[in-house]
């Protein structure tokens, strides 16, 4: 492709928790950017993941799913959500295709509904924002079920551009970009092609924690974890010394994620500190405690300071 037909933009990945969003993104960017987890609203801020190609560069934005909030850090993170629908090229609809759209799906549609950007060909002229539908977890969906649910989201989002896809295997992950590249505005690169994402090492650090929390846990302590890095020491050269606090809300959240004799928290240290010595490629020397701040999700003080809202 000629130089002046390459193409740059933004697209959001926006949806319900838990349909596949940072799965989809990690697996576009061919890095882990974003924590995943089978609990829903694992994702808390925007995480941008940028993948880069001869013919374009593509900045996803990948959201907290939206959801009915009972906190304030819901609030935020749906908040977030919303304000990504804005100043992107295009927006990719995630949904999970084993399931039947619901009124949480319509609710969304109308959001997306009258949302306009520049034509490609005609930029003074604006249009509706292009929407592709990623018909994910389609390993789950039964063959009889597959019309019958493709019809139903194009109907409520009001597009035919779809693709069924397979996030946690990547298929079709390519036919779904270049369904969105083609929609994209013509224009050059705006990052470093060797760069993938916005989010700092040390965020990425406390997220990795969390998510190793977030698998081995339930009901709501997931929800009631938060993991901050206190300390980050690169004195010495092969070594980061990482020292993270992890919040909960209650004292028993605290017993349950320290474990009988602390076996617990070594684990999830363990789990942690192999995955950050892959992203960083040096060795780690992880330290984690575990504090109570009493609901903490409805503080917007402490929702700052962790970094969870913009
Ligand atoms: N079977 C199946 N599971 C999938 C697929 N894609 C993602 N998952 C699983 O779905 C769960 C949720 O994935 P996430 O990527 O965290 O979902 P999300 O939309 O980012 O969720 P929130 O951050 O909570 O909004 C995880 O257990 C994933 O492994 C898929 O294509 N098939
Ligand atoms: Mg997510």
């Amino acid at each position: 492709m000629a130089s002046d037909k390459h193409r740059f933009g933004y697209v959001a990945l926006i949806g319900k928790p838990n349909v596949g969003k940072s799965t989809l993104l990690n697996r576009i960017v061919g890095q882990k950017v974003s924590i995943v987890s089978n609990k829903p609203q694992t994702t808390r801020r925007r995480v941008v993941g940028i993948t880069t190609t001869e013919d374009y560069q593509i900045a996803f934005i990948d959201t907290p799913g939206i959801h009915e909030p009972h906190t304030k850090l819901g609030r935020s993170m749906v908040e977030q959500a919303r304000k990504s629908l804005h100043d992107v090229d295009v927006i990719v609809y995630v949904a999970d295709s084993s399931g039947h759209p619901n009124d949480a799906d319509k609710d969304i549609a109308k959001l997306l509904d009258g949302l306009q950007t520049h034509d490609i060909e005609d930029p003074e002229k604006l249009v509706p924002i292009p929407i592709v539908l990623c018909l994910n977890k389609m390993d789950q969906l039964k063959a009889d079920a597959v019309q019958r649910n493709v019809d139903a989201f194009i109907k409520i989002f009001k597009t035919d551009v779809y693709m069924l896809t397979t996030a946690t295997k990547g298929l079709n992950v390519d036919k779904l970009i270049e369904l969105i590249a083609a929609r994209l505005p013509y224009g050059p690169a705006s990052f470093d092609e060797d760069e993938y994402t916005d989010q700092s090492s040390r965020f990425i650090a406390a997220e990795f924690v969390r998510e190793k929390i977030l698998i081995a846990t339930r009901q709501e302590v997931p929800h009631a974890v938060a993991v901050q890095v206190e300390e980050w020491d690169e004195d010495n050269a092969d070594l980061i010394r990482i020292s993270a606090t992890i919040f909960v809300e209650k004292t028993s959240q605290r017993a349950i994620l320290i474990g009988k004799q602390g076996q617990f928290i070594k684990k999830i240290g363990t789990e942690a500190r192999t995955e950050i010595e892959a992203l960083l490629g040096t060795r780690i020397y992880l330290e984690l405690n575990v504090k109570v701040r009493e609901d903490w999700r409805m503080n917007p003080r402490m929702i700052q300071e962790l970094e969870y809202s913009e």
